[in-house]
């Protein structure tokens, strides 16, 4: 069955909304290597590339179920935040706006009866399970750590380890 007309417009919404993490995080990325700390940049990268793979489910789904996709401006990301803990607190914030917009759209799918997009978006609640998780973690461990400059390097190095093990992951897929 075609999609509906409501939810094709709901879901290039949401195509927005992932992209528009993806700049936001991006964003981030320029931030903390502005800021020496490369080890948060590319864990930001890394969560940049996802955002993006998430957009683009969404774009194949549409084009799967004979929708068109249309693509939205995007607004220009904010650049700089008071400190790494306000950055990461802000893309807390932002996933759990995200996951609004998951759990408005699967209203949507159950009004419109449409359990094709029921089940696709299931994808996603687990997901921002996670996303919500990793997120709230790093804002933790940086709210631990205060303003010591050591703790900051720990968790900057730390957190360095998902850029190398994303690049691990590509190889192994390739
Ligand atoms: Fe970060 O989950 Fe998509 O937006």
């Amino acid at each position: 069955m075609m999609i509906g007309k409501r939810m094709e417009q709901a879901l290039n919404e949401q195509i927005k909304h992932e992209l528009e993490s993806a700049y936001l995080y991006l964003g981030m990325v320029a931030y903390f290597q502005a800021e020496g700390l490369d080890g948060m940049a590319g864990w930001m990268e890394v969560q940049a590339q996802e955002e993006i793979a998430h957009a683009m489910r969404f774009f194949r789904y549409i084009n799967e179920r004979g929708g068109r996709v249309e693509l939205k401006a995007l607004a220009q990301p904010q650049k700089e935040w008071a400190s790494p803990l306000e950055a990461f607190r802000a893309a807390y914030e932002h996933e759990r706006f995200i996951t609004g917009k998951i759990n408005d759209l699967l209203k949507i799918a159950e009004e419109e009866d449409d359990n094709a997009a029921e089940i696709m978006l299931q994808w996603f609640v687990t997901e921002q399970v996670e996303e919500e998780s990793s997120t709230k973690r790093v804002v933790d461990l940086l709210a631990r750590v205060g303003d010591s400059g050591h703790g900051l390097i720990m968790v900057d190095r730390e957190l360095g380890t998902r850029r190398a093990e994303a690049a691990g992951a590509e190889g192994r897929s390739a």
